[in-house]
């Protein structure tokens, strides 16, 4: 009876850092509506605009060790997800920033892990870990690394240094390489993918959009809805059914803006798209994957997507409507 009261989700205690960006926000309703609410602290760097539900908050900068311990301390999490990151555009901005932050924050967090003895870590990498001579099409888990973004960079270092902290001091640590997001309940902040995330908004407002991306530039995309089952998937597999400490690699759906604006105009006959030249994402994104093969997810804990395309599209615009209305 112990035993079985002892494997009861109540009895965990989540913390989330970084919890008001655009994955964030989400996993923390869904762990709350798994775990309860008190259960799940959220924390971040400022007031969150949206806590749908609401439940425990703290104002925590990961590289402030100071206050990190005192979360801990306060806390004692058993399970720690960790997504303030700078993402790729913003990062090639600010690329000391974005090494620290990126680096020296999941350092600190899995340092905190093993001194408070976390049962599992959460933390997510990127497609952005391939660089221009990984394969293009159907990328595998394993296959030439050469990211050129600090982002890239700081994931591929991030996720040696999370199968680095499994080895060697048995940290349960998992990851998930995301592709782009698409989303409609918070903005997502700095990415490359991000244009498949402003072209809806911009839709419904004035019937077009000026991508930044080129007509014809494919990327692997992935609807919330499925990251957060996917994530949770993860996190809940048994630790012996995985193989891969570094980071997973996991995909939706791929597309191209001419594919998208077309999908969107069944929705809005007159949409217009133009595509804007010389924007430096375009580099960033030419370097990165056209589609993903995600066979070890699906082999190992069960990985599969439900959204494709014209459900995503489908999807956000009925929401965002909603939203807007
Ligand atoms: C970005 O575009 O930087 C992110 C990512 C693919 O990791 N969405």
């Amino acid at each position: 009876m112990e035993i079985l009261l002892s494997l009861q989700p109540m009895d965990e205690r989540i913390v989330i850092i970084g919890s008001n960006g655009q994955i964030g926000t989400e996993l923390a309703i869904a762990l709350r509506a798994k775990f309860g609410l008190q259960q799940v602290v959220t924390s971040d760097i400022r007031e969150p605009q949206i806590s749908d539900p609401a439940g425990p908050f703290e104002i925590v900068d990961v590289l402030d060790r100071k206050t990190l311990h005192q979360l801990f301390t306060k806390y004692h999490p058993t399970q720690v997800y960790l997504l303030a990151a700078m993402l790729s555009a913003t990062g090639e901005k600010h690329p000391r920033q974005a090494w620290d932050l990126n680096i020296n924050g999941l350092l600190n967090v899995l340092d905190l892990s093993l001194e408070y003895g976390v049962k599992k870590v959460f933390w997510p990498s990127s497609i952005a870990v391939f660089g221009p001579h990984s394969p293009k099409t159907d990328t595998p888990q394993y296959a030439v690394m050469d990211p050129n973004t600090v982002y890239g960079i700081s994931k591929l270092a991030g996720e040696r240094i999370c199968e680095y902290y499994y080895q060697r001091y048995g940290l349960d640590v998992r990851s998930i390489r995301y592709p782009g997001v698409i989303s409609w309940k918070t903005a997502p902040g700095g990415g490359t993918t991000d244009y498949a995330i402003h072209i809806f908004h911009e839709a419904l407002k004035s019937n077009r959009y000026a991508c930044f991306l080129a007509s014809g530039t494919t990327l692997p995309m992935l609807y919330m809805d499925d990251a957060i089952r996917g994530t949770l998937a993860l996190m809940d597999a048994p630790a012996e059914d995985l193989s891969i400490r570094s980071s997973y690699n996991l995909t939706g759906v791929s597309f191209t803006p001419a594919m998208l604006a077309n999908e969107i105009r069944k929705h809005l006959p007159g949409f217009i798209i133009t595509y804007e030249e010389n924007d430096p994402r375009q580099a960033i994104a030419d370097t990165w994957p056209n589609s993903i093969d995600d066979t070890e997810a699906q082999r190992e804990w069960g990985w599969k997507p439900r959204f494709n395309l014209s459900e995503i599209t489908t999807d956000m615009l009925t929401n965002l409507k909603e939203k807007t209305q």
